[in-house]
């Protein structure tokens, strides 16, 4: 099941920068030596099996934009499922950027009339903080009315914090096939082996695509920022080449373990009760791996990225 993704928006706007951090395992400091992207790069990912994302980056200064829209038009808009339009927060030409999206929606709903559209309103961290919630419900509102007839979702996003795994997660689980069966079996999963919580982790990207919440919990960002932390330490494993395979911490009110699941998956599971010692959880998680590789349909883990 292969899914083409375009990435769109302005020049500067921040789309390679994204897309190096979530799916070839960029930090964000890395992303200052990117170079403006030529025309369109190509990559594919593979997700859980059978769901494979067909990445166009599509270089955003003006030349290509005018390109996409004449003589390329049918190559970009024909048979889309996404669509990721990247706006510069920041932007001075907000008009023009808006031309640009309108232009696109346009293409689209004529080649691409069922496409998903997400509009992703970036580098937010240059926003002051008191000023961030009402600038993204204007631009919000403003992009809803702008994209109708199509629906659009809208996301807050930086490269400095988590909001850009938040919005990525968000749209992954909007394209996995057999999400809701996932996320049942999940959930089924916590009660049996009475889990506050597991999560459910891409190997590759660390995006969190599905959950089961029993007990809950006050940081609404937990997942992202473990997703973040994880990526972190299998960037510093990598430097002594060594691969990450599990972690295991326990304080006085919790234990959580992270452990490989299935081929596609990371498995997070957090447990407060103290009866519950680590033995049973692991083996409890090893008992279930075999459920969930079935669930999966997986056949060969693999991820193909030009620049990793
Ligand atoms: N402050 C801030 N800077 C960002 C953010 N995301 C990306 N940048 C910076 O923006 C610059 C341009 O990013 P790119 O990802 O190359 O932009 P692009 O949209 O791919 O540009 P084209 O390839 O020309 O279309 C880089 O220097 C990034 O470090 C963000 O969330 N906040
Ligand atoms: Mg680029």
């Amino acid at each position: 099941m292969k899914k083409k993704v375009l990435l769109m928006g302005k020049s500067g706007s921040g789309k390679t920068s994204m897309r190096s951090i979530i799916f070839a395992n960029y930090i964000a400091r890395d992303t200052r030596r990117l170079g403006a992207t030529i025309d369109v790069e190509h990559s594919h990912v593979r997700f859980l099996g059978n769901l494979v994302l067909n990445l166009w980056d599509c270089g955003g200064q003006e030349a290509f934009m005018e390109n996409y829209f004449a003589s390329q038009r049918d190559n970009i808009f024909r048979n889309v499922e996404v669509l990721i339009y990247v706006f510069d927060v920041e932007s001075r030409e907000l008009e023009k950027d808006m031309h640009y999206y309108q232009s696109c929606l346009e293409a689209i709903l004529q080649s691409s009339p069922e496409a998903k559209i997400f509009c992703l309103i970036h580098k937010m961290d240059l926003v002051q903080e008191d000023q961030r919630d009402i600038i993204f419900s204007e631009r919000e509102r403003d992009l809803e009315r702008l994209s109708r007839p199509l629906d659009c979702i809208c996301f807050r996003t930086s490269i400095w914090d988590e909001t850009l795994y938040e919005a990525w997660s968000s749209i992954v689980y909007k394209l996995i096939p057999n999400v809701q069966q996932l996320q049942a079996n999940l959930r089924q999963f916590a009660d049996i082996i009475e889990a506050d919580e597991v999560l459910l982790f891409e190997r590759a990207t660390f995006l969190v695509i599905a959950r089961a919440e029993r007990k809950e919990h006050r940081d609404v960002h937990r997942f992202e920022k473990v997703s973040n932390i994880i990526k972190q330490f299998k960037l510093s494993c990598s430097k002594i080449a060594a691969q990450f395979q599990s972690m295991q911490l326990s304080n006085g009110n919790f234990s959580a373990y992270i452990d490989v699941f299935t081929p596609n998956t990371y498995v997070m599971v957090v447990i407060s009760d103290p009866n519950i010692t680590p033995a049973i959880t692991l083996l409890n998680i090893k008992n279930a791996r075999k459920h969930f590789e079935k669930l999966e349909g997986v056949k060969q883990p693999q991820q193909l990225l030009p620049n990793q």
